[in-house]
């Protein structure tokens, strides 16, 4: 799968930058050289998005994507299927557990039909996600009484989230099986993200791994560099976008 240049400036999360600063940057990173200091944060999202696509790094928008850009912390995810995909419950919890894709898929789903908002900028209308209630699981496990939030984990090894339990049980944050109508591909974050209807896209983390039952919140990567830990559009990162949810 091929990817395409499109669109005159690029953008990576964090702040946008001119496409003559990306390509200096790419080029950098492709010699291996050693980038200054202030490109840096710059230079290891956007590198680690584009070259899990493309060694050469000229990716951004996913082909036949509908819009939706695609973004990895890491330079390369291991890709899980129906044989090895493993999601676990645990924390504070009274009945841990360990979900297979099989497992997941048998339980009852929802269909959202919603916006999507990256922090960025870029908007995808109208976009179908489907699958488990995050509220269900919970309640299958057994939140204790202590318990105040969520950690998220994934198999990149890297990414890492956060909600308020109050967040994490509303009724449009989902366990994600499907997005656009299809099972999710491993780009979007597939076989299993997260799906986080009424915050920044950021929260919907891909590639889920773990959902940890913890005390307190505990910001998640972006949230680390300087994103809002409640992240509901358009009011949070000093952005105004229509609501999503
Ligand atoms: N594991 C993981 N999840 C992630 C990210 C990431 O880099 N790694 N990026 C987040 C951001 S900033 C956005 S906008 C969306 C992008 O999802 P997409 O690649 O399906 O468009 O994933 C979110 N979840
Ligand atoms: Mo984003």
């Amino acid at each position: 799968m091929g990817n395409s240049w499109v669109g005159g400036d690029q953008v990576e999360e964090g702040r946008p930058i001119g496409r003559r600063v990306l390509l200096g940057t790419l080029v950098l990173g492709a010699l291996g050289v050693v980038t200054a200091p202030a490109l840096q944060r710059g230079t290891e999202a956007f590198l680690g998005a584009a070259s899990g696509k493309d060694p050469t790094g000229l990716s951004g928008l996913l082909p036949n994507g509908g819009g939706f850009r695609y973004y990895s912390v890491t330079a390369s995810v291991p890709h899980q299927g129906p044989a090895d995909y493993r999601l676990t419950v645990g924390g504070l919890v009274d009945h841990p557990r360990t979900y297979t894709l099989a497992d997941l898929r048998a339980l009852p789903r929802t269909r959202l039909v919603k916006d999507v908002q990256c922090v960025t900028g870029w908007r995808v209308a109208d976009t179908p996600f489907e699958g488990v209630r995050l509220s269900r699981l919970l309640d299958a496990a057994g939140v204790r009484g202590t318990a105040r939030a969520i950690r998220f984990t994934c198999f990149d090894g890297t990414y890492t989230e956060s909600l308020t339990l109050d967040q994490a049980r509303r009724p449009d944050v989902l366990v994600a099986l499907r997005m656009q109508d299809k099972d999710i591909g491993h780009d979007h974050g597939g076989p299993v993200r997260l799906y986080v209807a009424p915050m920044y896209f950021y929260k919907s983390a891909k590639w889920l791994s773990g959902i940890t039952v913890t005390d307190r919140v505990e910001p998640g990567y972006w949230e680390k560099r300087g994103y809002d830990v409640d992240a509901w559009v358009g009011r949070s990162n000093g952005r105004s976008d229509e609501r999503t949810s």
